[in-house]
């Protein structure tokens, strides 16, 4: 009885779902991820070339998540094809690394029911469309801001995002990512309340750009 408690609490607690069907979900989460806080927080001690002087990255891709109202499916099983080497290098230039674009294609994109190509051109199209606000590319100086006001300046500079449709999400002190929600044809829609509940902290630290 107990280890059927503890199984029920388990799967009720655990938002992501292995083994989603393709194609089967709710509205996309588009997440952009500030470089300079994953490079502190992780890529510097992995000495990756993105957070080298000079990379210049600030917002880039983190990936286009199938997301259901609540919590999301990942690793699903299917049939498509996976990316070629070339599918995923091609990517590097807004997600600044292969292996990133390939992470995200077996967590996420066997989850939307496209072919590696369709998804990543998908997940290309949702960045460029986004405008990145002009005070954060380049950043020329370390920022303490609070979350609400890089949600402020994203939906200044993207006509037709509200406080419903962004969250922004930190961590260690940083501000980590921008999170915009949006249908499965890339209009902006409510996030869920899981994707909502974004940074509580104040305010946080978004290091300039290199
Ligand atoms: O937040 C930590 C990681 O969980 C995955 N995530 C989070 C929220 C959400 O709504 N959807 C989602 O997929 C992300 O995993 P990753 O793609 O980085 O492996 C996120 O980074």
């Amino acid at each position: 009885m107990r280890a059927a408690h503890f199984l029920i609490a388990l799967l009720l607690a655990s938002p992501a779902l292995a083994g989603g069907r393709p194609g089967d979900f709710d509205y996309y989460v588009l997440s952009l991820g500030w470089t300079p806080s994953w490079c502190a927080e992780t890529g510097d001690t992995r000495q990756d070339a993105q957070c080298d002087g000079g990379a210049g990255l600030g917002f880039t891709l983190h990936g286009l998540w199938p997301q259901y109202e609540s919590g999301w499916p990942e690793g699903c099983p299917t049939s498509a094809r996976p990316p070629s080497r070339r599918q995923t290098a091609e990517m590097a230039d807004i997600m600044g690394s292969a292996g990133l674009a390939w992470h995200e294609w077996k967590k996420h994109g066997t989850c939307s029911g496209l072919t590696a190509g369709d998804y990543f051109a998908l997940a290309r199209r949702a960045f460029g469309q986004t405008h990145i606000p002009a005070t954060f590319s380049p950043l020329g100086h370390d920022l303490r801001i609070a979350p609400e006001a890089v949600e402020e300046a994203f939906i200044e500079a993207n006509p037709g995002l509200d406080r419903a449709t962004i969250a922004v999400t930190c961590g260690q002190g940083r501000i980590e990512e921008v999170r915009i929600c949006l249908t499965g044809d890339l209009q902006p829609r409510p996030c869920g309340a899981d994707v909502a509940r974004g940074c509580a902290a104040s305010s946080a630290l978004m290091e300039r750009t290199r």
